[in-house]
């Protein structure tokens, strides 16, 4: 299970479930629905673009849940969740939630190292440069860089 906002998905994101998807028979991609965080894409259109990235990979489906993750991993009879990690600052606010996870429901965290070439890659940081007509197309797939500037025109417009 590698949950997220996924608000939108980047390459970083993706190497984590590229990954994943060669370590585990099946890789479910879980996509939070906040209620009280409205995003820059729709619960949708993230997965949307989450399967359209997803593609290639025979052994990856993408869902949404809401509420505990604990809840959602149990539903679907996930054993792992597989969290990215970039630095220690990702560190010490996904132990916390990992332990918390054990606890909750003896759900084990996965940590991988995040790539080098993605190590400061965020949906929000690539939301800010692209805001202000920077270039993320190094950043995510062109599927995403495309929706990216249309939804960025419209919200500008
Ligand atoms: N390189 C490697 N990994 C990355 C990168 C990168 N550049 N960017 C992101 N990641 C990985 C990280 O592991 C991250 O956790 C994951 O991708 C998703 O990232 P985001 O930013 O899309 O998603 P978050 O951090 O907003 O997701 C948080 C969760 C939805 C996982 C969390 O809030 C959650 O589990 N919520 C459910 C409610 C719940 O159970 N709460 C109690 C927790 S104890």
């Amino acid at each position: 299970m590698c949950p997220g906002s996924f608000d939108p998905v980047t390459n970083g994101h993706l190497d984590v479930i590229g990954r994943a998807s060669r370590l585990f028979d099946e890789v479910v991609v879980g996509v939070l629905v906040n209620q009280s965080k409205a995003g820059l894409f729709t619960v949708d259109e993230r997965i949307a673009m989450l399967r359209e990235s997803t593609g290639g990979y025979g052994n990856v489906r993408i869902e949404s849940f809401q509420g505990l993750l604990v809840d959602f991993c149990r539903g679907i009879d996930a054993a792992v969740v597989v969290k990215g990690l970039r630095a220690v600052s990702d560190f010490d606010y996904e132990l916390k939630m990992a332990q918390m996870n054990i606890g909750l429901a003896g759900v084990e965290t996965l940590f991988m190292p995040t790539n080098p070439l993605y190590s400061y890659l965020s949906s929000s940081l690539v939301k800010e440069v692209a805001k202000w007509g920077g270039d993320v197309s190094p950043h995510v797939p062109d599927h995403v860089l495309a929706a990216l500037r249309d939804r960025l025109a419209v919200d500008r417009a």
